[in-house]
């Protein structure tokens, strides 16, 4: 027969167990079971409550609200251990996902263009604003674009220098962007104002101002009453703006199949004493123009080969034009 006495007896071992172990538990499983074993419907407080009926019925009213109490207190109990472990996790959480926004950030360092292409689009852009457009040819070029027209037979000495690598029996690797020429006049008629960039190929032994893969960028200029006086003055325009103040231009006579007269370009960088060759230039053949179906009664031009590599070493100071082409990081960094 259970009495009151006995009854408080056990729900002080409840309350004792609810102040040692729930403090103990550490993660939500565990706080579970706990809830489980003690307020769970076959718990330890659902069996106290059980033990009702048989309490004397003068103190069962007493019984009554003391497990009442006890089940409010542990249900109180439970919630707030379960409130603070997640309120522990919630801390570990954050202190393990902790993010300093004031540290720098994580960047990809951004790449720029080469000193080739620099100076390339840099000729381009000062022919563009001089009203010239642009124009392009394949690299894959034609004997006729590359020789013929250019008023370079087959049996032409200068064919030698210009012989470079055959794809098969009519086409190669063009030498120089000249073949461009051809192909925009005859796609037009006068007047014309192009400037054609592009790659070129040789059989030039490499050494330390010549490369067998190298660019380059043609000018021309067709057009009635054009002279020489003309082209120099427009190289002068050129090269001043390219270059600035303190860089010398020379030009001296030189001789290409399809223009005459024919000269050819050098520029000296200030405090340099060595002269560069830069470009070959001259007034477009007669027998060019009337290969295109122009008439050389009516019109004159003039044009350029310019070597960009060359430009690119006097403009920077650069000794060797290999270091454009070897992916030395601490060379392409520079600019
Ligand atoms: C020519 O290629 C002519 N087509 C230029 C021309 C165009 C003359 C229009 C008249 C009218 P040349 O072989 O000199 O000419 O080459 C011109 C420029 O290209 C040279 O001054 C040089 O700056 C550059 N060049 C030539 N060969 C190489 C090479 N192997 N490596 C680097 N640059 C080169």
């Amino acid at each position: 027969m259970a009495n009151l006495d006995l009854l408080r007896k056990r729900i002080a071992e409840i309350d004792r167990d609810l102040a040692e172990r729930l403090p103990a538990l550490t993660d939500p499983a565990g706080l579970e079971s706990f809830r489980v074993e003690f307020l769970g419907r076959k718990g330890r407080i659902a069996g106290l409550f059980k033990l009702i009926g048989e309490i004397d019925p003068e103190s069962r009213a007493e019984a009554g609200s003391l497990l009442n109490a006890l089940k409010k207190k542990a249900t109180e109990a439970v919630a707030a251990r379960e409130k603070e472990l997640s309120d522990v996790h919630l801390e570990e959480r954050l202190a393990s996902e902790r993010v300093d926004v004031t540290l720098p950030g994580v960047y990809r360092k951004l790449g720029h263009l080469h000193p080739l292409t620099i100076v390339q689009r840099e000729v381009e852009s000062i022919f563009m604003r001089m009203g010239f457009d642009l124009a392009t040819g394949p690299e894959i070029e034609t004997e006729y674009h590359n020789f013929e027209a250019l008023n370079i037979p087959a049996d032409h000495p200068a064919r030698d220098e210009w012989d470079t690598f055959y794809i098969d029996d009519t086409h190669l690797l063009r030498p120089h962007t000249s073949p461009v020429q051809i192909r925009v006049m005859k796609e037009t008629s006068p007047p014309v104002r192009v400037i054609c960039p592009g790659r070129c190929y040789r059989r030039d032994a490499q050494d330390a101002t010549h490369s067998p893969v190298f660019h380059q960028v043609e000018m021309l200029w067709v057009e009635e009453g054009l002279s020489l006086t003309n082209l120099k003055y427009v190289l002068e325009a050129f090269t001043k703006e390219f270059f600035g103040e303190g860089y010398e231009m020379r030009f001296s006579g030189d001789f290409f199949p399809f223009t005459e007269p024919s000269v050819q370009v050098h520029v000296k960088a200030p405090g340099s004493s060595d002269w560069l060759e830069i470009m070959g230039a001259g007034m477009v053949d007669p027998a060019v123009l009337t290969e295109v179906g122009y008439d050389p009664e009516a019109v004159t031009g003039f044009a350029f080969g310019l070597g960009v590599e060359r430009m690119a070493m006097l403009r920077y100071g650069i000794g060797d034009i290999r270091t454009f082409l070897t992916n030395d990081l601490r060379f392409i960094t520079q600019f």
